[in-house]
């Protein structure tokens, strides 16, 4: 048992030591408000904020929050289409056509005045955020978000 215990100790003593020389660049976060009518205020339409709205490349975490009182929300991550081209949308279901985007990722369907995270590796460039429950993205629930060097 004793052979075990130095055995453990050593490893932690190793690991520890990995961590301290690896590149130490701090994981991105980026709060996610979900806000509609319901939230209050003078809200008027549907909004999505980020903030803040640049992060650095690496691992990024989405932190979304839904501050609807009845509206279930979301946030996709997007890359935009090429030459500022439009998402592909779909007039008949009000919605983004999800399986022509190019979607990394989502924290789906938040019911009201709740929460949720999603944690995605992201290279430079331009993002959107989005919102696809129907009607919501054409509402104005959606921001831009930049990944920089
Ligand atoms: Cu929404």
């Amino acid at each position: 048992m004793g052979h075990v215990s130095w055995a453990a100790l050593g490893l932690g003593s190793v690991l520890a030591l990995t961590g301290a020389l690896s590149p130490a660049r701090a994981d991105g976060v980026v709060k996610v408000l979900l806000q509609d009518a319901s939230s209050g205020g003078n809200m008027a339409g549907m909004k999505m904020a980020a903030t803040p709205d640049s992060v650095t490349a690496g691992r990024v975490t989405i932190q979304a929050t839904n501050q609807s009182q009845g509206l279930v929300h979301e946030v996709i991550v997007v890359r935009p289409p090429a030459n500022g081209a439009k998402l592909p949308y779909d007039d008949k279901t009000s919605r983004v056509i999800e399986k022509r985007i190019s979607d990394l990722g989502e924290v789906s369907d938040i019911p009201p005045g709740k929460s949720g995270s999603l944690t995605l590796t992201l290279t430079p460039g331009n993002y959107l955020l989005i919102c696809n429950q129907p009607g919501h993205h054409k509402a104005g629930m959606w921001t831009r978000l930049t990944v920089t060097r």
